[in-house]
């Protein structure tokens, strides 16, 4: 593709993301635009994060996957409101992908809504959604040098989390190297250590996450 058209494609995706913007303001959604290397842990994040949060605010999940509905499976097992969204090879969603899945969920009745965007730690970060949090998984497994490779992820996203910390002492993963990245590339981003394995860490995220769904809301600080 030529300059001019890639331009094109990123003008249109930023007019429909607005438009879905406005539709998580008027409904008082916060939503995630949740991005991660496929296997770092975003299913089981986002089960996670139901287990500990669903039964006091409402929470839809959209699901975006090259193929199949695996990961809408699992999530619908909560008994939440999902929409899968299968891309046909595109390696991420854009915001009329989103636009079209809003239209199968109530977001009157929602609070929050969890985006799981496909496996990848690239152009994910290029097409905003209209989410209000981007939230990216690292995990152990993948190395602490993934900042350096993909910047943009790592230095647009608000949170971070560091996934898989049971596996800390059979890898070589540095903590105090990633942070000391981290603390260069976007100092205020938020880091969490949590294992969705162990349950390690995660209540300190949905306590976060509880506290920014409120701010959205316009209602608690802090
Ligand atoms: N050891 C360990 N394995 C994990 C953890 N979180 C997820 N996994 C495993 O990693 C694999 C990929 O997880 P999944 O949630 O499907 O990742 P996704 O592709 O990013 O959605 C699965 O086998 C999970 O059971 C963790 O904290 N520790
Ligand atoms: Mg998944
Ligand atoms: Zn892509």
């Amino acid at each position: 593709m030529d300059i001019q058209i890639l331009e094109g494609v990123f003008d249109a995706n930023e007019k429909i993301a607005r438009e879905n913007e406005v539709l998580f303001r008027e409904n008082g959604v916060l939503a995630v635009n949740l991005m991660a290397s496929p296997g770092a842990g975003k299913t089981s994040l986002v089960s996670r994060t139901l287990e500990l949060l669903s039964g006091e605010m409402g929470i839809g999940v959209i699901e975006g996957d090259i193929a199949s509905s695996v990961d809408a499976e699992k999530i619908r097992s909560y008994g939440v409101p999902v929409v899968q969204i299968n891309t046909g090879g595109a390696c991420h969603l854009d915001a009329a992908m989103i636009r079209e899945a809003l239209v199968h969920l109530d977001l009157s009745s929602l609070d929050l809504l969890i985006i799981e965007n496909v496996g990848n730690l690239v152009c994910p970060a290029e097409f905003n959604l209209g989410e209000g949090l981007r939230a990216m998984i690292l995990s152990v497994a993948e190395g602490h040098d993934k900042p350096l490779k993909y910047p943009l992820m790592f230095s647009q996203s608000h949170v971070l989390l560091v996934n898989k910390v049971d596996l800390l002492g059979m890898s070589d993963f540095d903590l105090g190297t990633l942070q000391e990245t981290i603390r260069r590339m976007n100092p205020g981003m938020v880091v969490f250590e949590v294992s969705c394995r162990t349950g390690e860490g995660l209540s300190s995220w949905a306590e976060w996450l509880r506290k920014r769904v409120a701010e959205y809301r316009g209602g608690a600080t802090g």
